[in-house]
């Protein structure tokens, strides 16, 4: 089984540059990137390592899923983030369940073992509303004993054929996690989980501020709900 690794990007440069080190190359056949128009140098920088850049062709992080099956050919890919919220280090854990034969694995932030960066809060909104959206989705799709615990974590992987299964054409912008869990559960493709600890971003703003991002998710909820 060839497993290639694939970054997200959306000027990331400063982020890139310090975490370029520390990704395990050894460990997968390929690693690629999808870049979201970035101006900062950002694909000159992963091009300067001999990394393919690739575009995308429809919007937002979830035009980067679109674009990463679309462009590449491994039997498996695991979805990486440079901002400093996902350690590398959890990379082999992906590889190794996908040579498991799991199909679909996401680093929860939401078990036993794991950390979530408002865990250190008494409020935790953001943990509570993904918790929240977790149940439901459980409530409604989950079957067979397939369950999610964390709907928003983009640090996960599938194999080709389980994102085959979920049919999804154009994915949701904005929420295409939550998407991805909900079809899931929908078609009975199997979520495995494993701890992660969830790092703070280290240069930059977020892309995703949490009302546009809560309302996209109850949006992709509403249109599982009535598809
Ligand atoms: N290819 C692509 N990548 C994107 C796009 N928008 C954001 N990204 C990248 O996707 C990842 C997730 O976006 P973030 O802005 O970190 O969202 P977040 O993790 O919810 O927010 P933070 O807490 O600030 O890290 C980052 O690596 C971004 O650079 C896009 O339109 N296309
Ligand atoms: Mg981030």
């Amino acid at each position: 089984m060839k497993v290639a690794l694939v970054i997200f990007t959306r000027n990331e440069r400063k982020n890139s540059e310090l975490i370029y080190s520390k990704i395990p190359r050894n460990l997968v056949d390929a690693i690629y990137v999808i870049d979201g128009n970035s101006n900062d140098g950002t694909s000159e920088f992963w091009k300067s390592k001999r990394i393919k850049v690739f575009g995308q062709k429809y919007k937002g992080v979830g035009g980067a899923y679109e674009s990463a099956f679309r462009s590449t050919k491994e039997d498996a890919l695991i979805f990486f983030h440079p901002d400093g919220n996902m350690d590398p280090k959890d990379i082999n854990k992906f590889v190794k369940l996908l040579k498991k034969g799991h199909e679909f694995i996401v680093a929860s932030r939401m078990i036993k073992r794991a950390y979530n960066e408002e865990d250190d809060q008494i409020l935790k909104p953001r943990k509570w509303f993904n918790q929240g959206l977790a149940i439901i989705a459980n409530i409604i799709w989950g079957r067979n004993g397939n369950k999610c615990t964390d709907t928003t974590q983009g640090y996960r992987a599938f194999t080709r054929n389980a994102w085959k299964k979920l049919k999804i054409n154009i994915p949701n912008p904005v929420a295409p996690d939550y998407e991805q869990i909900i079809r899931a559960l929908k078609y009975n493709v199997k979520i495995a989980d494993f701890p992660t600890k969830e790092g703070k971003r280290i240069h930059g703003e977020t892309t995703m501020p949490s009302f546009k991002t809560g309302r996209e998710n109850l949006k992709v909820l509403w249109n599982e709900l009535i598809s």
